[in-house]
């Protein structure tokens, strides 16, 4: 009886410390492609809109259209999405896409052999801002347990729990998803960010929202990204590292200075980039992660060899398993300058193509 009890406790004990993994074949996927040399693209909101097509307004959900194939022949191979005002209950969130197309996006990608990742961009709590409110005082703090706020905040990580958890195919099994929350922490443009929480606060808010999700939800489709940015506290970012039981995925975000004069901004970007690769690949060795440069690009493309001239030689040598570049924004008044990625007409459609073909970069086709 005792001994039975003592193994059953045991069996707890090992299952709460290791949430069981579905999600190991992306892993594998992942290893698989920096053991070979190869980098996965990605690229956000792939399938609900592009520079000339909107599937939110436009009522074609069939998700065979993607500016990324419409250049290069196929989809990319990994699809990013956003969560940003679902927290509230909206049907739409902050870019304007649809809660239900974002699940069967996300359904449709993994179905096709893709990889879904999803970021999270949401508003401030304490004031009803948005995510780059810096105002309503220590606003982590009042969401951890014994805060003013922790309440309210949990119905809201409830809602996005739900949502995470309903992303599964037809027959009932749960889309993969590399999650990743409270990203760019290092830097102050969030209110989760460097100047607005200590690196323990910042630590807890993780770790409850891993614990909320995976011990008490039970939710075994998440692969957890931290995206640490910035250069000035970069020496100091794994202050704020939960610890390697709440992570899988390290990666980098880093975009191409579009405030500092061109001449400038491109050999910066290769070298920043480098810098941080590299001090981020020893980090993941060190820890037994993948590395990943989760986001990155050039608003609006202003250099037309920008992939091949500036990006492949800030990636070069560094085994990152994917890397991600941002939305190509349909709005009317913001697609000729808010754009990653290319698109048929765009700036840099050819230079997309040899960066593609030159550098082993895989595609949805190529991930196996
Ligand atoms: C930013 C911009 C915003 C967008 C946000 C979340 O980088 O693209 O327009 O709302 O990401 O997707």
């Amino acid at each position: 009886m005792k001994k039975t009890f003592a193994l059953a406790l045991l069996a707890a004990m090992i299952i709460s410390c290791q949430p069981d993994k579905p999600v190991q074949h992306i892993i594998d996927i992942l290893k698989k492609v920096q053991a070979e040399g190869r980098v996965l693209y990605g690229h956000q909101d792939d399938l609900l809109y592009g520079h000339d097509w909107n599937a939110n307004e436009d009522g074609d959900h069939t998700f065979e259209r993607s500016d990324v194939r419409a250049v290069a022949g196929d989809y990319p191979a990994v699809l990013g999405l956003e969560l940003g005002d679902f927290e509230l209950g909206k049907t739409r969130n902050l870019d304007g896409n649809y809660l239900d197309l974002t699940r069967e996006a996300a359904v449709k990608h993994y179905q096709r052999g893709g990889i879904v990742t999803i970021s999270w961009h949401p508003n401030n709590p304490a004031t009803g801002g948005n995510a780059w409110d810096l105002t309503g005082g220590d606003v982590v703090a009042r969401l951890l347990p014994g805060g003013d706020l922790h309440e309210m905040w949990m119905k809201r990580l409830a809602l996005i729990t739900d949502f995470l958890e309903s992303i599964k195919t037809p027959d009932g099994k749960p889309v993969p998803i590399i999650w990743r929350p409270w990203h760019e922490h290092t830097e102050s443009w969030f209110w989760w960010g460097w100047d607005f929480c200590s690196a323990k606060e910042f630590n807890d808010f993780w770790i409850m929202t891993y614990d909320y999700m995976v011990r008490e939800r039970g939710l075994k489709n998440l692969l957890w990204a931290i995206s640490p940015n910035g250069v000035e506290w970069w020496e100091k970012w794994p202050e704020r590292y939960p610890g390697d039981d709440y992570v899988d995925i390290v990666g980098l975000d880093m975009y191409c200075p579009t405030w500092m004069p061109q001449p400038e901004a491109l050999p910066f970007y290769i070298k920043s980039t480098r810098l941080l690769l590299a001090s981020l690949d020893a980090f993941a060795k060190e820890h037994g992660k993948i590395l990943a440069f989760t986001e990155t690009g050039y608003e609006g493309l202003t250099y037309p060899t920008w992939w091949t001239e500036v990006l492949a030689p800030a990636i070069k040598g560094f085994p990152i398993a994917y890397l991600l570049t941002w939305r190509n924004c349909s709005e009317p008044q913001r697609r000729d300058t808010h754009f990653y990625a290319p698109f048929p007409g765009g700036p840099t459609e050819q230079d997309f193509r040899e960066f593609i073909k030159d550098n082993n970069i895989s595609l949805l086709n190529d991930i196996k």
